[in-house]
């Protein structure tokens, strides 16, 4: 099979970055992925000969990994944002000098890919030819990035065709951070030390260089770094939003169509909600986008949201069919596996899968496991890859390049207290509010303490790529461009405890009820009561047909505490003096609104 040279590269401009970046990192040789079945199934196997990736017969088409135990999730300590100037960045991102970051990076990237191929990878973030979709190219010297950039976006010729001569991308270089020396012994998942990994964004230049890590976020470029943090900030120059959010569609049973897009923090329900299955007869519900939302106003005033990804890299543990069926039928072939347990049979297996765990296996870290002895089989953040279209529930229209008008919005986050099952925002601003307080405890989708509450704003605070007080006033006046056609905004928590440290709330396709709560309120349909956090259902308010949640419980869940809410501004102040002037005057209002409504 023929791999492509720099030779079918036909925009200069681009050839040029190529070379500059080539010279840099002196590849041993430089390889143009075409997006091709040959040339997934050439790299799976390239890595499977020499002991990176192990077959699973048991589905076919895919392969696990285990990455180093220092390579596990994203590295929010080490992700940058080099805009010009600090107040640029703002204060909830890390900042450093643009030109200072580049001397540093430089040094590292210098000859970093030694002794591997330099892959290039052209991608659309979006369907190809979209006028919503983005051109990424990303040059790596991992293949597990290549395989995995397969599956999440649009490779290929096709995206270098539709660049021609002088289109416009996003250049994203990204290496591991290991050259390897003639007659060196590569490791199975090479990459730098936790100090030496840079995820770097040059957000006026709209430039990703990303250094020493291999795993998610941190590698595949097209994902967070660029359909968040450099999308968010052109998103913001130019009137539309890149947001953190999953996308699907309810249909009553009338036929009527609701989208929702919610956000929720990185491994707080995401692609859980975007594949539910409702536990209540006649609504259903079809998945557009498990992770990322890109929209704009349309020519009806209304907003259009597009799905820019092609696949879903979702957390493992947790997965079954008993939470996520959908999810478990997109992953039976085809599919990547990083850091799950690799059992006898040649399967693969994580923690809360149905049924008994296997009597035997190999851990995450490739030692012998058996259950009860002490360690996880598969790492929290163990995740799976899988082509969105493998979906059972995928929306017919996921690639609509003009995409879906949003109904709804939700936040959210876990809250083991506090914050009810669901609110209704008393309108567009407030919605904003909820949004931009919107707290979380912390969970292993990024390296650092789990369980930590943390402000969340809008599930963006590792993602936002500029100033995250202009972020705020960007939904404000994305709020006042779209007026009476704005969507209704929710907030939910699917993970209120009991004392005992029970979840109150059965969830997963049980949130299908709550969706109906929002649907029904969104055509005035159902009731709901004032409190000083938002409208809130009443238990009879909410379909609750074969549940038998405890009424002690579900009055837990929908109670909303003035006295504990009152503690919760404390922590709200806190977190928009942050801000300063950045604040925009209407969210600070908003704040004095809900502390006359504490009382
Ligand atoms: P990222 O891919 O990191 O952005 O995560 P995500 O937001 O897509 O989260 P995901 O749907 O993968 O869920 C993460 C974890 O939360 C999994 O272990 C789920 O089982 C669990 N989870 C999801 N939905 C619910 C729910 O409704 N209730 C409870 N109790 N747990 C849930
Ligand atoms: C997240 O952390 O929100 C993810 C996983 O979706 S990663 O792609 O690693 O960022
Ligand atoms: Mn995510």
């Amino acid at each position: 099979m023929s791999t492509a040279t720099l030779d079918s590269i036909k925009h200069p401009k681009l050839k040029a970055w190529i070379e500059e970046c080539a010279a840099m990192c002196t590849p041993d040789e430089i390889v143009v992925c075409d997006g091709t079945q040959a040339e997934y199934d050439r790299l799976t196997k390239l890595m499977i000969d020499v002991g990176m990736a192990t077959p699973l017969p048991k589905r076919p088409g895919s392969v696990l990994f285990r990455s180093d135990p220092s390579d596990v999730a994203r590295v929010e300590d080490r992700t940058y944002i080099a805009s010009k100037t600090k107040d640029a960045a703002g204060p909830t991102n890390n900042w450093i000098d643009p030109e200072e970051l580049k001397v540093i990076m430089r040094a590292k990237y210098k000859g970093c890919m030694k002794g591997r191929t330099m892959y290039v990878i052209p991608f659309s973030m979006g369907p190809i030819g979209s006028d919503i979709a983005k051109v990424g190219i990303e040059l790596t010297d991992s293949p597990y990035v290549v395989t995995n950039m397969h599956i999440m976006t649009r490779v290929g010729t096709k995206v270098v065709e539709q660049l021609g001569t002088d289109g416009e991308y996003i250049p994203c270089l990204h290496s591991i951070g290991a050259p390897l020396e003639a007659g060196q012994k590569d490791s199975s998942w090479p990459c730098a030390p936790i100090e030496d990994k840079y995820i770097s964004h040059f957000p006026e230049e709209r430039l990703i260089w990303s250094y020493g890590s291999g795993y998610g976020g941190n590698a595949l470029l097209g994902k967070k770094c660029l359909a968040l943090r450099i999308a968010s900030s052109v998103g913001k120059q130019e009137g539309w939003m890149a947001e953190h959010m999953l996308i699907l569609r309810l249909t009553d049973p009338k036929g009527k169509q609701y989208h929702i897009a919610a956000a929720f923090p990185s491994a707080c329900g995401k692609t859980n909600l975007a594949m539910l299955q409702p536990t209540i007869a006649g609504c259903k519900c079809e998945c557009i986008g498990d992770d990322i939302a890109w929209m704009k106003v349309g020519a009806d005033g209304r907003l259009y949201a597009i799905n820019p990804e092609a696949g879903f890299f979702g957390v493992a543990p947790g997965t079954s069919y008993d939470s996520n069926p959908m999810a478990m039928d997109s992953i039976k072939e085809n599919a990547i596996f990083t850091n799950c347990l690799l059992t006898d049979d040649g399967d693969v297996w994580w923690e809360e899968m149905d049924g008994e765990p296997p009597a035997h296996g190999i851990d995450w870290k490739g030692k012998e496991w058996t259950p009860g002895n002490g360690e996880k089989g598969a790492h929290p953040n163990a995740r799976f890859t899988a082509p969105a279209a493998q979906c059972p529930v995928i929306c017919a229209d996921w690639e609509d390049p003009k995409g879906v008008a949003i109904d709804i919005f939700v936040f959210g986050g876990r809250r083991a207290s506090t914050v009810p099952l669901v609110a209704e925002a008393y309108s567009f601003d407030h919605g904003v509010f909820m949004g931009s307080t919107a707290a979380s405890e912390t969970t292993a989708a990024n390296i650092g303490s789990v369980g930590n509450l943390r402000r969340d704003p809008m599930a963006m605070l590792p993602f936002c790529g500029y100033n995250m007080g202009d972020y705020f006033q960007h939904w404000i006046d994305m709020g006042d461009k779209l007026g009476d056609k704005a969507p209704k905004c929710f907030y939910v928590n699917w993970f209120r405890k009991s004392p005992d440290g029970k979840w109150l709330w059965p969830g997963f396709g049980d949130n299908a009820r709550v969706l109906k709560w929002m649907c029904e309120r969104v055509d005035g349909k159902v009731a709901g009561k004032e409190t000083c956090f938002g409208t809130v259902p009443e238990a009879t308010d909410i379909d609750l047909s074969g549940l038998d949640v405890p009424a002690e419980d579900m009055a837990e869940l929908l109670s909303v505490e003035p006295a504990v809410w009152a503690k919760e501004v404390a922590g709200i102040e806190e977190h928009f003096a942050k801000f300063g002037d950045k604040l925009p005057a209407r969210l600070a209002s908003q704040l004095d609104e809900l502390k006359k409504r504490i009382g």
